[in-house]
């Protein structure tokens, strides 16, 4: 199809998903929230940062590569990579020295609703799902507050002994604490000089310094997980997320496993009171290998019916599961790279045993189907156009108060350099005798082991904001691929 075609496409089929949004009951969404501290730096904040930190020690840092920030050189260091590849990275402090030093040199940010679960529960109910149902652990007052306004948002607390639905607002504990996460955002195209190397940043996109306080846990109060069936009848799916803060042995001397068993037992639970519920996990940037390898094997597979993931995300999968050359030609910049992320999201599929991967890039998204997914490929197709349309809304606006906003998202042009790289990967699969040149330029191919859904996407010139588009791409996508079976 010729970029218009696609363009007609996405108008069809935006406005069919967004009348089809209503038929989906309700949602449940848990677990991470914190608020985001958004600070978008400009190269005099980089020399200024680079004035402050030791060189040598920055250059040390770089070769070993921190996967845990407890160093102003620790920060710099990833940041300087992050930069340096235009990849967006998350990486926890546990030492909160680390926001002073970053609020005396940067300034304050400016604060938003932050954690994949916020930031998901806020998109759906702004775009007018019936009923969603957060939960977030630690739901304090100050968090609370950056929950949307809306009626169709809810939280459950429990009152004389009965669960009761309630906004977040009112339904928080005054015991509980916010967790702050600051997210540094910069643009393509700065340009500067470490230690004789110049760095010329490729892509908008951010890093993430994210808090990681003790009393941080992945897991449901006793009372509401007895009491979760008495409510959750007319939910139709299930958006996970926050796994990443497990540790592998926490501050009370619980493993990982302790957390492991609890996150399983919840999902069972919502099957056993819908058993036709899907479950979606968006999973992220996961430093800790173990708990990496662990969020995978044994909390996603089998018991998870769908993943969401970015191209780095899924090489670090890959990269976990054993596939070393794959991952590492995913991340490489080289023509292979797009064919190189197909293979890895339908071995993502079939190792993982799923009904869907979801995989979003700049500039196109794939969509790996399993064979007894209930979704034809053709309406997984129509739920990618409008998500892509809702996600070009928000890097538009950095926000999406409305159903009625995300029509904006359509005016943005499809991205050539996307759409090219889509050709692309036609062009691999066709020489592998994957699908025909037809159904590879319709977006959909099927073979005999999973179907294959690929899009262009619109992309915003300059966007207000990177952070949260991820998590829009895949809660509007997994959502109104719940629209569509409702609708049988
Ligand atoms: P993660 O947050 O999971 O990394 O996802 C970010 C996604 O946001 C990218 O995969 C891309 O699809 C989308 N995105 C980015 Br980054 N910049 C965008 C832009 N300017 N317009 C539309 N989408 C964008
Ligand atoms: C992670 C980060 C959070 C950010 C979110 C965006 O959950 O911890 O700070 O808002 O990703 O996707």
């Amino acid at each position: 199809m010729e970029i218009s075609d696609w363009e007609r496409e996405y108008r069809d089929s935006y406005f069919k998903m967004k009348d089809m949004i209503h038929n989906v009951r309700g949602v449940f969404v848990a677990y991470n929230c914190n608020i985001d501290s958004i600070k978008k730096i400009e190269k005099t904040d980089i020399l200024h940062m680079l004035n402050t930190v030791n060189t040598q020690t920055v250059k040390s840092r770089l070769q070993e590569y921190p996967r845990e920030i407890s160093s102003p050189e620790d920060f710099v260091a990833r940041l300087l990579i992050s930069m340096r590849d235009g990849k967006a990275a998350e990486v926890p402090t546990y030492d909160l020295k680390i926001h002073d030093w970053l609020t005396k040199n940067l300034g304050q940010g400016k604060s938003r609703m932050g954690g994949q679960a916020g930031i998901i529960a806020n998109t759906l109910a702004n775009i007018d799902v019936r009923n969603v149902i957060a939960y977030v652990p630690w739901l304090s007052k100050e968090q609370a507050d950056y929950f949307v306004n809306k009626d169709n948002l809810f939280h459950p607390i429990i009152e004389n002994n009965h669960l009761r639905l309630k906004h977040p607002t009112k339904a928080y504990s005054s015991n509980k604490k916010p967790k702050i996460n600051w997210i540094i955002e910069y643009s393509k195209g700065i340009e500067f000089d470490f230690s004789g190397e110049k760095i010329i940043v490729p892509r908008d996109n951010r890093l993430i310094v994210s808090s990681r306080p003790p009393w941080i846990k992945i897991d449901m109060e006793k009372d509401i997980y007895e009491h979760l069936q008495e409510v959750y009848k007319g939910i139709d799916g299930a958006l996970l997320s926050g796994y990443q803060m497990i540790k592998e042995v926490d501050e009370d001397g619980n493993t990982y496993d302790y957390y492991v068993d609890k996150s399983v037992k919840l999902i069972k639970k919502l099957k056993e009171v819908n058993p036709k519920i899907r479950i979606h996990v968006e999973f992220t940037s996961i430093q800790n290998r173990v708990i990496r390898n662990v969020i995978l094997k044994k909390i996603i597979h089998e018991h998870v019916h769908s993943i969401g993931l970015d191209t780095v995300e899924v090489a670090n999968a890959l990269n976990v599961l054993g596939y070393e050359e794959l991952a590492f030609a995913v991340i490489k910049k080289d023509e292979r790279a797009i064919d190189a992320l197909y293979e890895g999201a339908v071995i993502l599929l079939h190792e993982l045993k799923l009904e869907r991967v979801q995989v979003h890039s700049l500039g196109y998204y794939i969509c790996v189907s399993s064979k007894d997914s209930p979704v034809t490929p053709e309406d997984h197709k129509k739920s990618l156009l409008f998500a892509a349309t809702v996600a070009a809304s928000k890097a538009m606006s950095g926000d999406i108060t409305t159903l009625e906003d995300c029509d904006q998202g359509l005016e943005v042009p499809i991205w050539k350099d996307g759409y090219n790289k889509f050709e692309t990967l036609e062009k691999h699969l066709i020489e592998r005798g994957i699908g025909t040149l037809k159904e590879l330029q319709d977006g959909c191919v099927c073979t005999p082991k999973h179907d294959v859904i690929i899009i262009p996407t619109k992309v915003v010139k300059n966007p207000v904001a990177t952070v949260g588009i991820g998590d829009t791409i895949s809660a509007a996508a997994f959502v109104s691929m719940l629209s569509t079976l409702n609708a049988k």
